[in-house]
């Protein structure tokens, strides 16, 4: 059973202003497609044909590069679209703001820390929020590494991920990842972050 392109529940211009329509439009149709079928490639006359991506993820440090950064690829750009929402953003509810308070000390703060792990990433990756047991941290990945993977310095459940690869943002905001990433705020989708962290 051959992975696929995940249904995008909005249209490409929905993220407007923050995100714009042609890099939703590229983003998906283009990168996320490309993650998809590479990965298929990849594992094509497998074994892990048969086997869930989390599983994949789980094993990735003895498997191929294609396997790593296609499927870590098709994994973090699954969860990115569904952490983003339009009329969305504010501030996250009930038991996950008060772990984010108990754990950064407050929402600004959390924010402040995650959009230091972004800007803090040399080259591409991605910002993580991740739930480790009971706990929640923030780490940040090299390429389409994601801490759901063996090799992870942070292993976790990731709850929100902001891609800073620079397909993410260029159209709009050139090199000012910045202003990426304090628009990113605006579309957060918290329902989604709240489900993940109530996940066993
Ligand atoms: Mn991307």
């Amino acid at each position: 059973m051959a992975f696929e392109l995940p249904k995008l529940g909005y249209d490409y211009a929905a993220l407007e202003p923050h995100i714009d329509a042609r890099t939703m439009e590229i983003h998906y149709t283009k990168h996320h497609q490309a993650y998809v079928n590479n990965l298929n490639t990849a594992i094509a006359g497998t074994e892990w044909e048969q086997k869930s991506l989390e599983d994949i993820m789980a094993n990735v440090s003895k498997l191929s590069a294609a396997v790593r950064n296609n499927g870590g690829g098709h994994y973090n750009h699954t969860l990115y679209w569904t952490v983003m929402g339009p009329n969305k953003g504010g501030s996250p509810k009930g038991d996950l703001l008060e772990a984010i308070n108990q754990t950064f000390g407050s929402f600004d703060k959390f924010k402040e820390l995650f959009t230091q792990a972004g800007m803090t990433r040399f080259g591409s990756g991605w910002a993580w929020l991740v739930k480790v047991g009971n706990e929640l941290k923030i780490t940040s990945t090299p390429n389409q590494d994601n801490p759901m993977m063996d090799i992870a310095e942070v292993k976790g459940l990731p709850l929100l991920g902001a891609d800073v690869w620079e397909h993410a943002y260029y159209l709009k905001y050139q090199n000012r990842r910045n202003e990426y990433l304090a628009a990113f705020w605006n579309v957060v989708n918290w329902d989604e972050v709240e489900r993940r962290f109530k996940r066993t």
